[in-house]
């Protein structure tokens, strides 16, 4: 029971689609711990970097165009497991096999439109938070609710 740190992204689907409330308040409501928050228009250097390692496949240049069509929200949350906790609760990387109560399942039809994006491991956690905020950007703070959450 690690206290781990993820990256969510949501992407410009999500923003103009207006889902980010919506799923802001599913990661909130699981018990989990905003510390970073920004809306940002995404350049295309650090899309690339953020995507480096399908820098090969066939829809990598369609997926840098996707990711920098427009702003995303850019949040860091923490928690105990966050980083596999908050994979399930965003569902499948094809929407369509995505589980209802997903917020891909409920929310999204299409690999190249689902809506948001949750780093694969805790040393990609770490990786893509430092990648996409500044260290002022971020705030370490005492949730009163955590005795409630975490016996
Ligand atoms: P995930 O976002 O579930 O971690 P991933 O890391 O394998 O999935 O891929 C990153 C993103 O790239 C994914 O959210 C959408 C896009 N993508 C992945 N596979 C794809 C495919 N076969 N066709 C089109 N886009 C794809
Ligand atoms: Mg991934």
């Amino acid at each position: 029971e690690e206290v781990e740190q993820t990256y969510i992204m949501i992407k410009p689907d999500g923003v103009q689609r207006g889902l980010v409330g919506e799923i802001i308040s599913r990661f909130e409501r699981k018990g989990f711990k905003l510390t970073g928050l920004k809306l940002f228009q995404c350049p295309k250097e650090l899309a690339e970097e953020h995507y480096k390692d399908l820098k090969s496949k066939l829809f990598f240049p369609k997926l840098i165009d996707y990711i920098t069509s427009g702003p995303v929200v850019c949040m860091a949350w923490e928690g105990i497991g966050v980083v596999a906790s908050a994979r399930k609760l965003i569902g499948a990387t094809n929407p369509l096999n995505a589980e209802p109560g997903t917020i891909r399942g409920d929310l999204a039809v299409q690999t190249g439109r689902n809506v948001v994006h949750g780093s694969d491991s805790p040393d990609n956690g770490k990786r893509e938070i430092g990648l996409w905020f500044e260290e002022g950007e971020l705030c370490a703070w005492a949730a009163v609710r955590e005795p409630w959450l975490i016996e």
